[in-house]
């Protein structure tokens, strides 16, 4: 089964529940009438794509179809799937672009950092890279063992230290036995829980900050962020792009939800890339990120 497919499989909950709705909107027939815009406007919110965007998107398409004389609903219809795409703020570059390459992963517990560094390291070793990783989620000894286990699965060395060590020593350790191996990518997962949350973003401004400075090559700040979650999840993830400044955001959990409406949000009020999404937990179900064929498995294009 392509990616593609697999996508469109794994993001049924979102479009089944989508679906249903814009089919009857779309009907054939269907007349652009006011209740056809509210309807359209409450559908698209009801998904998540979140509610200033989603307005404006709509306004927008009303007035472009009355100035043009668009006639038909399934015009409209190929319309709005490329505005939702427009939402998307679109990456200069991939991740795993330039090598060599320092990764850091952030985002609250159990978003699916850990796993998620387990499955880049997975895809960039098949990809030919020499990927090192840093378990710098000192705060819990769960959380070394199982990244270990990601790294005996992807084949790649970990650099870590006991339960409560200084976090930011070990991004500083990897930092450097990255460099003396030659290690394309280093990928670094951190810790999503602390006492509070200051003291999360404290300490994760700590990490960033002496993971730059020792660092000879750029330095990205991914924040991993769970679909699940939704307005809930994005209201945390302006907080670690506020404290930390973050490069890009992964999605999780796009299989897990009839919310999927959420990635547009997020990279639209981020004003963030979206680089990767999970869509699953096992050690390929991480995909490269679309806008088009995701709008598309969304809103169930026709096909
Ligand atoms: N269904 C699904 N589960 C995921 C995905 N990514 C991670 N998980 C699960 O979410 C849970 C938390 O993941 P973990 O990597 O430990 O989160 P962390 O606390 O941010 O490191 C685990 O049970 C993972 O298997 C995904 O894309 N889809
Ligand atoms: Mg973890």
């Amino acid at each position: 089964m392509s990616l593609r497919d697999r996508l469109s499989a794994r993001l049924s909950k979102s479009r089944q529940r989508l679906n249903e709705s814009m089919n009857i909107l779309f009907q054939r027939g269907a007349k652009l009438d006011d209740s056809f815009w509210d309807n359209l406007e409450e559908t698209l919110i009801l998904s998540d794509m979140g509610p200033t965007a989603c307005m404006e998107l709509v306004e927008e398409l009303r007035d472009e179809t009355r100035r043009q004389a668009i006639p038909d609903a399934e015009s409209v219809r190929e319309r709005l799937i490329s505005k939702i795409v427009d939402l998307f703020v679109v990456g200069e570059a991939d991740l795993f672009d330039e090598a060599p390459a320092v990764i850091l992963f952030v985002g609250i517990n159990g978003a699916g950092k850990t796993t998620t560094v387990g499955k880049l390291a997975k895809s960039a070793v098949d990809d030919g890279h020499s990927v090192l990783l840093g378990s710098a989620d000192t705060f819990r000894a769960a959380a070394i063992e199982q990244l270990d286990e990601w790294a005996a699965r992807a084949n790649v060395d970990v650099v870590k230290r006991e339960r409560g060590s200084d976090p930011a020593s070990v991004c500083f350790e990897a930092v450097e036995r990255g460099e003396q191996v030659g290690s394309d990518f280093v990928l670094i997962d951190t810790a999503g829980r602390l006492h509070t949350s200051d003291d999360l973003m404290r300490e994760l401004q700590k990490v960033v900050g002496v993971t730059r400075k020792r660092s000879r090559v750029p330095v990205k700040v991914v924040l991993v962020i769970d679909a699940t979650t939704g307005q809930n999840g994005l209201e945390q993830a302006k907080v670690f792009n506020k404290a930390l400044d973050l490069d890009a955001v992964i999605v999780t959990k796009l299989d897990g939800t009839a919310k999927g409406g959420i990635a547009v949000a997020i990279s639209n009020e981020l004003q963030l890339p979206i680089v990767r999404i999970g869509i699953g937990e096992s050690i390929d179900d991480l995909g490269p990120f679309e806008p088009r064929d995701f709008v598309e498995a969304l809103l169930g294009a026709q096909d």
